[in-house]
């Protein structure tokens, strides 16, 4: 319940022994509200590791201790010129954490700075590194990292499952429980720096003075750890709080109500970062109803934060069932045309795919595609579409696809990654935002491995191109245990969850083919009701010769969307990967593809591959009994049984249905649908 910053006691003593010193000699130069988390933070970990108070240890003179934690202008002048061919490199909220002369050192510019390599050195003893080398300089590559929280003014949660939402709001103002605490603490440890509390699907309420003024005093509890707040923003708020006539974003009255309105949030939050929209999808009032363009959306609220400093972040999951075309091109063709409109201050949010957080996707198209406006990603934590809380899946496997894909927008090595830390087209804004999986769990994320997502997604957000293996290992050394057996043996299980995932959910392109709107297992059947593109039928189209969606320019072109290079490679059946043929691609069932086998063949054979899989996690789980703590262990095992029963369930439903299709027997080795 902890999460990864259990900070347990030593193994031994040697290694005790070994970092007992720089624990116990500490000296923090500075005072600032961030400086007292600085000495809270120290006082837990030195409480887990050493079983020691922190109080009696602190007074350490500069001179007589071995760990100083100060800001670059105010460490002694020797220091000073000694580091400043290290500290010259240091932007924003970086740190550099070295070791000279005896003494470790933990220095930024910025007190938030000072925080994050707090963090950083606890982390290297956490994972038990050695300090005598220590010589690392880090920087966000990333300037806003924000959870995005789906929550409810009545504490639902939109595709949460990890019980209700953290906020509680008839407490708050004036109650700030401990659990607001642990939760900045986290993500300041992550490099999480703002998170937006509530729904996307927006309720205008939140912008009333009641609710300003809770939303005030998280925002009060989370400054020190350098977390600013932002709030979504119903676009037809005008009316339902004010009852103006119009939300026209060109009416002048409008745009005075929206400027009244930011005026009104600063004079709550002064540090509020900005607004978050969803408009004109899934419901939702926007620009649309009025003719106006997205940007004239966006910019209405642009300028009503721009005095202030904020920002609006634009989410670019725009989709209509009245328009006829393939609902993955939707985004694309209404934001590209838009390109350099956008006031300075906005940024558009992209989900990693232009469908919706489906087990696997190619990145979205607009990535590379706007170099005159900044985007950002939106990764989606809550699995909504990956068998939610019950199933382990490394997301990171899955961000790391996609980050690293390359655009080819501005030739070979455009990767995604360099869309969104902004150096390919120059952005001056940039951003990252992950929709929590967090909830009143007792263990925050329902699943104990949903922790991992969420340290995975900060640390992602501080930079994108981080190693994802090293990420899996260190989460593991803090939150469970530093055995090498069990940090290898599980680093592997969770590096291969993911594919083991999409094997068992949909392999070769498949998509969306999860049950009716709450998108928990199986569902290739769903067809009719309120719209086609909400059902499974109109992505798999499955017939009695093929199955597939052409999307190549025989079929929607959504293909064409993509760089050149992409359509060569995407567009040829032959040398497309598996992995999203049927996504391109409508296939015969009996067409013979690279491996070999024929399509219906590969089929079968990845689902029963995807149940195999399944059960070698439970396996390699069931042997690491006794090496961490029951409770825990015990917790993983249970979900681990409801992973293989629904991984086979998949598989059978899946199987089954298609196989009304496709008329042919099933392959040697997969087994008979129970
Ligand atoms: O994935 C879909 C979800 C909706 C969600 C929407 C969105 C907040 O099914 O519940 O609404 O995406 O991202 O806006």
């Amino acid at each position: 319940y902890k999460l990864w910053l259990q900070y347990f006691p030593f193994e031994n003593k040697a290694v005790a022994d070994y970092y007992r010193d720089y624990l116990e000699n500490i000296h923090i130069v500075g005072i600032s509200p961030t400086h007292e988390v600085i000495k809270n933070e120290l006082g837990i970990a030195i409480k887990g590791f050493l079983g020691k108070d922190y109080q009696a240890l602190t007074g350490k003179s500069v001179e007589s201790a071995l760990c100083i934690i100060s800001k670059t202008d105010e460490l002694p002048q020797e220091i000073k010129t000694a580091f400043a061919p290290n500290t010259v490199g240091l932007k924003d909220d970086g740190y550099l954490l070295k070791y000279h002369q005896g003494k470790m050192y933990i220095i930024s510019n910025t007190n938030i700075g000072l925080l994050y390599g707090t963090f950083s050195f606890l982390k290297s003893i956490q994972t038990r590194a050695q300090l005598e080398t220590m010589d690392i300089l880090e920087n966000p590559q990333i300037q806003r990292r924000l959870l995005n929280h789906w929550d409810n003014l009545n504490r639902t949660v939109e595709r949460g499952y990890a019980g209700f939402s953290i906020w509680n709001w008839h407490r708050l103002p004036h109650h700030i429980d401990q659990q607001y605490i642990d939760y900045a603490r986290a993500n300041a440890s992550i490099g999480i720096n703002g998170t937006s509390i509530t729904n996307v699907n927006a309720n205008a309420l939140v912008l009333t003075p009641e609710y300003l003024e809770k939303a005030a005093a998280l925002a009060d509890a989370f400054r020190p750890y350098g977390i600013k707040i932002y709030l979504t923003a119903r676009f037809n708020a005008p009316m339902v709080l004010d009852n103006l006539p119009t939300a026209d974003p060109l009416d002048p009255g409008v745009q005075k109500w929206w400027k009244d309105k930011t005026a009104e949030i600063y004079s709550y939050i002064p540090d509020f970062g900005g607004f978050l929209v969803k408009a004109d999808s899934e419901g939702q009032p926007g620009p649309h109803n009025y003719g106006r363009t997205q940007a004239d959306g966006a910019n209405i609220l642009a300028d009503a934060v721009q005095p202030f400093g904020g920002i609006v972040m634009w989410r670019a999951f725009v989709y209509n069932e009245k328009t006829p075309t393939d609902r993955i091109k939707q985004a694309y063709d209404e934001f590209k045309p838009l390109d350099g409109e956008f006031r300075e201050n906005v940024i558009i949010q992209v989900k990693n795919g232009p469908l919706d957080f489906q087990p696997r996707e190619p990145f979205h198209p607009l990535f590379g595609a706007m170099p005159k406006t900044p985007i950002m990603m939106e990764f989606q934590i809550t699995k909504e579409y990956l068998g939610q809380e019950t199933h382990w899946v490394n997301l990171a496997s899955m961000w790391e696809e996609v980050l690293q894909s390359d655009t080819y927008a501005k030739g070979k090595g455009s990767t995604v990654s360099k869309v969104i830390d902004g150096s390919l087209h120059g952005y001056k804004l940039t951003g990252m935002a992950g929709v929590a999986n967090i909830g009143t769990d007792r263990n925050w994320t329902g699943h104990h491995t949903g922790q991992a997502d969420w340290y995975a997604y900060g640390k992602l957000a501080w930079n994108p191109d981080t190693k994802i293996d090293k990420i899996a290992e260190d989460w593991l050394k803090m939150t469970f245990s530093t055995d090498p057996d069990f940090v290898g043996t599980i680093k592997g299980v969770m590096l291969k969850s993911h594919e083991i995932l999409v094997n068992y959910m949909t392999p070769i392109g498949l998509h969306h083919i999860m049950a009716r709107s709450h998108h928990w297992g199986p569902g290739p059947w769903v067809t009719g009701g309120s719209r086609d593109d909400w059902t499974a039928t109109y992505y798999h189209k499955a017939s009695k010769d093929s199955i597939g969606f052409d999307r190549t320019v025989t079929g929607s072109n959504a293909l064409g969307q993509y760089a050149p290079e992409w359509k060569q490679i995407l567009g040829d059946p032959d040398k497309i990967s598996l992995d999203y043929l049927l996504w391109f691609h409508r296939v015969p069932w009996n067409k013979k593809l690279k491996t070999g086998n024929t399509l219906w063949h590969e089929m079968a054979i990845r689902y029963q591959k995807g149940v195999e899989g399944a059960r070698w996690m439970q396996k390699k789980w069931e042997i690491q009994e006794g090496k961490i703590d029951t409770e825990r262990f015990d917790h993983i095992r249970s979900f681990l049984n409801i992973q293989v029963r629904e991984a086979e369930w998949w598989r059978d439903s899946c199987l089954l249905y298609f196989q009304q299709f496709s008329q042919m027997p099933l392959p040697e080795g997969v087994e008979k649908p129970k």
